[in-house]
Order: structure tokens, then sequence, then C-alpha cells
């Protein structure tokens, strides 16, 4: 009898004399059922935990100080993530685009190799830093700190951090951001947000892209905002199509109602200064 294998399932024969296994046709073996929710080869449950605890509580500092850092400088950190593909980079082309003309912008672009995404930014005139995570499958909040000395001119404005893609990891990472957004194209299927719930679950808003291509494909956009809904029901959800220069206001104005609740909670200056110089007299 075990969590995994199925055996505890009714309907399970196990033939003892052959040696030979039999599964009813509905079995699946789910590893994300212990404590841990996760599975990692000749670890126990605890063991996981214990690691996890170290790894995110670490993170979670970083986080923290770069939240800080946003707030007094009036910046607004978005952390785009998607599966690969999604239109994460031709949307934000566009969108800054839009946007350098009103306020400061930056971009940070996390992959695992390559500059593409980054040069791709570049070319718009707006400030932008590839990040490459070798095999890491996400960005982490050590490596935006690390990042944010490159962008000295973006008080009041947007940082946009486009993650690496993949609709697992980045979702357990805070980066400091005050929101996630996860972008899904019409291509990828309607069921996404309950096959990857803590994304969705972590995310403010829900964009679903390439709605160019709705017609040519099998995707049910009310069916995928009921899923979403469905694991988190205070998401934002706008429907746009990347590509589309003009048809970005509903996006650009949401980024815009942020900022203003940004801008509204920064510290005055002079209470910083206050604040830095009482932490001086400490030393
Ligand atoms: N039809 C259509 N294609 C799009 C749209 N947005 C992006 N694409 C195409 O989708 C492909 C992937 O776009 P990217 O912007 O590179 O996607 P990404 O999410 O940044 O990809 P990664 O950084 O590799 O995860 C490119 O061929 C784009 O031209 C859209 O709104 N409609
Ligand atoms: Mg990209």
């Amino acid at each position: 009898m075990c969590t995994v294998c199925g055996c505890e399932k009714p309907g399970y024969k196990s033939d003892q004399s052959s040696k030979v296994k039999t599964y009813p046709n509905n079995s699946r073996f789910h590893y994300g059922q212990g404590t841990a929710k996760a599975h990692v080869p000749g670890m126990t449950q605890a063991r996981i935990i214990r690691i996890e605890r170290d790894i995110l509580g670490k993170n979670a500092e970083y986080a923290q100080a770069n939240r800080t850092r946003f707030q007094r400088q009036g910046i607004l950190a978005l952390n785009l993530v998607s599966s690969p593909g999604s239109g994460k980079t031709t949307l934000l082309v566009n969108t800054v685009n839009k946007l350098k003309i009103k306020m400061p912008v930056g971009v940070i672009e996390g992959d695992q190799q390559t500059s593409h995404d980054a040069d791709k930014i570049r070319k718009t005139g707006v400030s932008a830093l590839q990040v490459n995570t070798g095999k890491g499958c996400h960005l982490d909040a050590q490596m935006i700190e690390n990042s944010l000395d490159y962008f000295p001119h973006l008080n009041q404005g947007v940082l946009f951090i486009e993650n690496v893609g993949n609709l697992v990891c980045p979702a357990g990472f805070d980066l400091g951001e005050a929101h996630k957004v996860v972008i899904l194209s019409t291509t990828e299927g309607e069921d996404k947000p309950l096959k990857y719930p803590d994304m969705f679950h972590a995310a403010d808003l829900l964009i679903i892209n390439k709605m160019d291509l709705l017609p040519y494909v099998n995707f049910n956009i009310e069916r995928c905002i009921e899923y979403a809904y469905q694991i988190n029901p205070d998401i934002d959800v706008i429907k746009l199509t990347g590509t589309d220069k003009q048809g970005l206001k509903e996006w650009t104005d949401w980024i815009e109602s942020k900022r203003q609740v940004i801008l509204s909670n920064q510290p005055n200056i002079l209470d910083c200064d206050i604040a830095i110089t009482r932490d001086m007299s400490k030393t």
C-alpha cells in the first residue's frame, strides 16, 4: 500500500502469483500528495520541506528588500510569467514603445540562454538587461537585486520583469514585484489554469493573448476564464493580441492604474531622509 502506485485505489488488482500488476484504466500516479507536495528521488518529505524553507526563506528576504526599494522609488514592478512562446516579449516591445513617452520604463529579461529578448527590447530605445539562468528554470529575488543598479533612472516608472518561460517554478519565487501577470495564449488550451493552479493563484492579472488566432484554434475562452476564477476569484482578465499595437489600451490602462497606487503609497522624500539619517545614527 502506498500513495504513488495507485494500489490503494478501488479496482486495483495485484496478481501476487505471477508478480504482474494490473491497473484500472483511470489510474494516475500523484506525487504531490505528501506533506511536501513534491517528490525528489531518494529524499524524504521532511527533508524536501527543510530545503524548500531554506531556499524560499532566503529568497523572501531579498524580495522584501526589493519591494522596499521599489516602494521608496515609486517603481511599479511587474513580473510577467507564462509558458514559452506565449508572446511576452512581443507584447513588451509594443507596450514599452507606448509607455516610454509618458514614464521611465525598464525591462529585465529572464531566459536560460541567449540575449535575443533583451536585444529586441533595446531596439525600442528602452533599457533592457538580459539575465541568463543557465540550468535554472526561474528568476529569483537576488538576481533582481543584482540587476537594479542597471536602472538608475526608473524613479516613478515601470520595471517589467519577463520571467523564464515556465508555468511552474516562477510561481513560487517572489521577486518583490507588485503583481504577477500571467499570459496565456489561445494556442495553449483553455485548461491551463486547472493544470497549473499555483501560477494562476499567484497572479493578479490574466492576459489571454493571441486573440487574432481564436478563429483558427480550438480554445473555449469562456471556459478558460471560468477555470481561472475557480483557482483565483479575484484575478483580473484582459483579452488582447500582442502584435496589435493599437489594441493594448486596456492593458496599458491597467498598468497606469496600478502605477497610481504605487505613487500614492510612495513615502515622501523627507520621510526617507529622516529614516536614512536615523539608520546612519545607529552606526
Ligand atoms: N498570431 C500571433 N502571434 C504572436 C502574438 N504575439 C506573439 N506572437 C508570436 O509568437 C511567437 C513567440 O513570441 P514571443 O514574444 O517570443 O514569446 P515569449 O513568451 O516571449 O517567448 P519566450 O521568451 O521564449 O518564453 C513569435 O513568433 C511571435 O511573433 C500574437 O498576439 N498573435
Ligand atoms: Mg520572451
